[in-house]
């Protein structure tokens, strides 16, 4: 399965998530491309509307104490509701919609999750620290929301120039 990344601005990232329903293997093959995709691009997570599939399911992959990412460490995360937050905690974060852009953003430090495997089996989380943060990261994506949506006005804006100059240059 052939995957790319939905880039910023693209409007595709705007996009609703729907609830996935069938647990199938066409979903056990997208998510296996997207563990490809983000390994390949240097990833810690990424949500399926990222590379066009607007369905809740994510991937998330925190580097270890070694910064490894070895496959059995992979989090699997389809229809996500967050149960409890709690507290607070600021990090810079990056997105692979957004590349090469990072900035501090305020999230809860810690959060429940309640969500299905890729065989629908129920499951719990109870997350902090990094893992807690991609969480939230990965799961504004289903509603259509970027972390630049979360920043001060003058800081979005010293973003948008920045980021038109980036794209400039890259052509
Ligand atoms: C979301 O982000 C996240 O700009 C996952 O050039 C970020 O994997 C969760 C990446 C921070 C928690 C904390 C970004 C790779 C990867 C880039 C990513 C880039 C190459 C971002
Ligand atoms: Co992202």
């Amino acid at each position: 399965m052939k995957l790319t990344i939905v880039e910023y601005p693209d409007k595709k990232l705007r996009e609703k998530s729907k609830e996935v329903i069938s647990f199938d293997e066409n979903l056990h093959k997208l998510l296996d491309s997207m563990y490809h995709v983000m390994m390949n691009t240097n990833g810690i997570g990424l949500a399926a509307i990222q590379v066009a599939y607007p369905i809740c399911a994510l991937i998330l992959n925190i580097p270890d104490e070694n910064e490894e990412q070895p496959r059995e460490n992979l989090l699997e995360i389809i229809n996500p509701v967050i149960t409890h937050k709690d507290g607070e905690s600021v990090y810079q974060e990056g997105c692979l919609s957004v590349p090469h852009f990072y900035e501090d953003i305020k999230r809860f430090e810690t959060v429940t999750i309640n969500y299905q495997d890729r065989d629908a089996n129920t499951k719990t989380i109870e997350a902090d620290g990094l893992l807690a943060i991609a969480i939230q990261h990965e799961m504004d994506h289903l509603e259509g929301i970027l972390f630049i949506d979360k920043l001060s006005y003058s800081r979005r804006k010293k973003f948008e120039k920045e980021y038109k100059r980036m794209q400039k240059e890259k052509k």
